[in-house]
């Protein structure tokens, strides 16, 4: 008797949660253009402002909680690592592409071309849905030892409904894959493995303020 009630209950808490899913479900996907914009340049940053500097290619994705591509504190995957000490775009597309497969994460979102000028800024566009509400986007500062430029978590769905229009800072974040304290400084690799987490050397640094590297805009089409 006990038994077949609590099976009562489990069915109907698993109608509820079904119906609770399909409620929650009804905001259709929405794309949105994205604006990643570069203002580190050897006038806001002249410390051992480095020659040939630029922004890797951008590289991204769309995701829920379960999944973060770039998490303060966490451990650095190998797509951490070889984006932000030589900016390749591999292996990062395939976690996010074995995240989109266990369903974490929604799309990649990548551009192609570096961002070399100051100011200068990398567009595209992605689709985004409910079950991945969040996105998280970075570039590889250039040259450096593991430090990318971040933004990690943006959320796009808020209060039941998609943003219009959100932008938030690039902060410089540093990978924990490499010891090197300067730009150009040769490889030293890390081990054993730091965690990611925001980059407090003096160059990204002012009067104790952390200075932004640039700014991303999401803005809905
Ligand atoms: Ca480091
Ligand atoms: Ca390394």
């Amino acid at each position: 008797m006990q038994r077949s009630s609590r099976s009562i209950v489990t069915t109907l808490s698993a109608a509820a949660l079904v119906l609770v899913a399909g409620a929650a479900a009804a905001a259709p996907p929405a794309r949105y253009e994205v604006r990643f914009e570069r203002t580190w340049s050897q006038e806001t940053f002249p410390k051992d402002f480095p020659l040939l500097a630029h922004f890797s290619p951008v590289v991204g994705a769309t995701h829920d909680a379960q999944y973060e591509p770039f998490r303060i504190g966490a451990m650095p995957t190998p797509g951490n690592e070889v984006l932000c000490e030589e900016g390749k775009h591999e292996p990062i597309d395939s976690e996010i592409r074995a995240a989109i497969g266990k369903g974490s994460a929604g799309v990649l979102i990548e551009t192609s071309e570096p961002l070399r000028a100051v100011p200068s800024h990398a567009t595209t566009s992605f689709e985004i849905d409910e079950q991945h509400p969040m996105v998280s986007i970075a570039a590889m500062i250039a040259p450096s030892p593991d430090w990318c430029a971040v933004a990690a978590d943006v959320v796009l769905f808020e209060n039941g409904a998609w943003v219009a229009e959100k932008s938030v800072d690039l902060q410089a974040w540093d990978m924990g894959t490499d010891s090197a304290r300067s730009y150009r400084a040769l490889d030293d690799d890390t081990q054993p493995r730091g965690t990611l987490q925001l980059n407090d050397l003096p160059f990204f640094v002012k009067d104790g303020a952390r200075m932004p590297v640039g700014r991303v805009t999401f803005v809905r089409k």
